[in-house]
């Protein structure tokens, strides 16, 4: 399988500057030869284009919605050609609005191929918000509630069908920042979570073998990485820092555990902030959790 890398250097999502320099700073940190040094071919496509960053208010509970929508409408088209040449698309954000695009591009790939969907949604972040509800007016906290069906029309409707996926099609991993009024949406939706406090109790291994139950041949798996799932002392680089986070220890098995599955299909790297990191550090650990999420182990083990 060929791995292809998007990059999409914007920060309209976000309530901090700094996003938009993910793509390269992942880059710099040796993603490409990483992922060459475990077998595979890779394709840099680049960087999409789009708007600047205004830097504006929210408007009726949206900040930078026309902004937004031209980004996610790139990213969609892109991974949704990466994914028609049966190419495995690493999206490098960005902030995570564009998970809109992402997965939208995805779900469409999965409904012409006849795959069943899983997205592992690595976070801090339920990222389940709706301009009514938000206390930022940020995008990047409510890419979950488009793709479940619930926003403005240009991103609800990008994948050609709404909603784009069911809640059901997602594990959340790492939560431990949820809204007062999206909190009740998350139960509404049944969206299943595994908080930090879940992860405490049962640990890294039985929160992976439950996200993961229920796949086969026939799945395709989606990775939704924000940085800020790791904890800040490990991941300073994020605009949106939340103690209390996942170990580097934890993230490896996470990644490991997926790997073991062989059922990555596409992932999305975002909310890297250079402008927030210490000597590019933040992007370092990403490529390194991204080696052994691509199969990276120490030594060779059984499966299962
Ligand atoms: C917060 C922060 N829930 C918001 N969301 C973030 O503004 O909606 N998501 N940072 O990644
Ligand atoms: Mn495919
Ligand atoms: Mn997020
Ligand atoms: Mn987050």
């Amino acid at each position: 399988k060929i791995v292809s890398l998007v990059g999409a250097p914007t920060d309209v999502g976000a309530g901090a500057r700094g996003a938009s320099m993910g793509p390269e700073a992942l880059r710099v940190a040796g993603l490409e030869r990483r992922l060459r040094a475990r077998g595979f071919q890779v394709l840099d496509r680049g960087n999409l284009s789009g708007p600047a960053n205004p830097w504006q208010p929210p408007q009726q509970g949206y900040r930078h919605l026309p902004e937004v929508i031209a980004w996610n409408q790139a990213v969609h088209d892109a991974i949704y050609a990466e994914l028609r040449e049966e190419r495995l698309p690493i999206l490098l954000g960005g902030d995570h609005c564009l998970g809109v695009g992402s997965i939208s591009a995805v779900a469409r790939h999965c409904r012409d191929t006849g795959k069943q969907l899983r997205i592992i949604w690595l976070d801090a972040h339920a990222d389940f918000n709706t301009s009514e509800l938000t206390p930022s007016g940020n995008i990047h906290g409510m890419p979950v509630a488009c793709l479940c069906g619930a926003g403005p029309r240009e991103l609800v409707e990008m994948a050609g069908q709404v909603p784009a996926i069911q809640a059901a099609a997602i594990r959340q991993i790492g939560i431990r920042s949820v809204d007062e009024g999206e909190r009740v949406r998350v139960h509404e939706a049944g969206l299943e979570v595994m908080d930090m406090r879940y992860l405490d109790e049962v640990g890294m291994r039985v929160a992976m073998q439950q996200a993961l139950a229920g796949l086969d041949e026939n799945t395709h798996l989606h990775v939704s990485f924000d940085v800020d799932f790791l904890d800040p002392e490990i991941a300073p680089g994020v605009g949106t820092t939340v103690p209390g986070g996942v170990s580097y220890r934890e993230a490896q098995l996470c990644m490991e555990m997926i790997a073991d599955t062989g059922l990555l299909g596409s992932l999305d790297i975002v909310e890297l902030n250079p402008a927030l990191d210490v000597r590019n550090r933040t992007a370092k650990v990403a490529v390194e959790l991204t080696e052994s999420l691509f199969g990276k182990s120490t030594l060779m083990r059984a499966a299962g």
